[in-house]
């Protein structure tokens, strides 16, 4: 019989381990196509962060390295530096790239560093107990904002897709949602760019995808990937932000 679907092969036969409903699989799965496609399995690092994807080393079948919270792109760096021929990406929650590890990032992507990041935003910290990230949209429930967010206390959330698309040094950034099949497959493609921009014109690449976090938000799975369609994307405009190098 002809398969016609079945597991990538830089995936582990390791399980998921994620909650009922959360989008990290999904990341975990068009990263592993990608890798397949591009026939790096044997040439290529991951950097795993702190949040729940910390797990992704049990699921990727290639070399990983653990980075501190938030230091993902600060240990791609070193990597990259030291291993020029290897494909280096970094996994990351917002909590991780945009509060911890903002510094980090700011610079590695400001240096225009050859790496890939894949950048799960799920609105909130998602490991902990989902407190307000700097993600968290206005008025969102989080558990240490029960009232919702208050901008006027806290700040608008910010847009890390944009400020890195305006830095001079990054070739990539783009943003899509793990919401649809439709919407998948869009973000499947730019992955594909996120890896491409790296491998032919050694340049920063990042695919920020939104995401889900039923538990955290305390909705249904459903309704969960119904809240990113709704409340997410309206303020995180999907699409290609930038593409100096045009891949594609
Ligand atoms: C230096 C340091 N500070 C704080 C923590 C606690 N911590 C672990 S996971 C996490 C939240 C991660 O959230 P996010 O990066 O958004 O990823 P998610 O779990 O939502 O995928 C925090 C604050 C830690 N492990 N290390
Ligand atoms: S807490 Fe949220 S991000 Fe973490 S595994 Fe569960 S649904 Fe996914």
């Amino acid at each position: 019989m002809k398969q016609v679907f079945g597991k990538p092969k830089s995936l582990t036969e390791n399980p998921f381990t994620y909650c009922p409903g959360c989008s990290h699989g999904i990341g975990h799965r068009l990263v592993a196509e990608t890798l397949d496609e591009l026939g790096i399995v044997e040439n290529c690092v991951a950097v795993s962060t702190i949040g729940c994807s910390v797990r992704c080393w049990r699921n990727f079948d290639v070399d990983v390295v653990q980075g501190a919270h938030g230091r993902g792109m600060a240990v791609a760096t070193g990597l990259k530096r030291a291993l020029p021929d290897e494909v280096i990406f970094t996994y990351q929650g917002d909590g991780d790239l945009a509060a911890i590890g903002m510094a980090e990032t700011m610079h590695a992507a400001a240096r225009g560093e050859a790496i890939t990041v894949v950048f799960i935003n799920n609105s909130l910290f998602g490991a902990t107990g989902g407190q307000l990230a700097p993600t968290t949209l206005a008025g969102q429930w989080t558990s240490t904002y029960p009232n919702g967010r208050d901008v006027d206390w806290t700040g608008e959330p910010i847009r890390m897709a944009e400020i890195l698309a305006s830095l001079p040094s990054t070739s990539y950034i783009a943003r899509e949602a793990l919401t649809s099949p439709k919407r998948i497959l869009q973000a499947k493609k730019a992955v594909r760019k996120a890896f491409d921009v790296q491998i032919n014109h050694n340049g920063f690449g990042l695919v920020e995808l939104l995401a889900a976090c039923p538990i955290n938000l305390k909705l249904k799975p459903v309704d969960a990937v119904k809240w990113v369609e709704d409340k997410m994307i309206p303020y995180y405009p999907l699409g290609e932000i930038k593409n100096t190098k045009g891949v594609g």
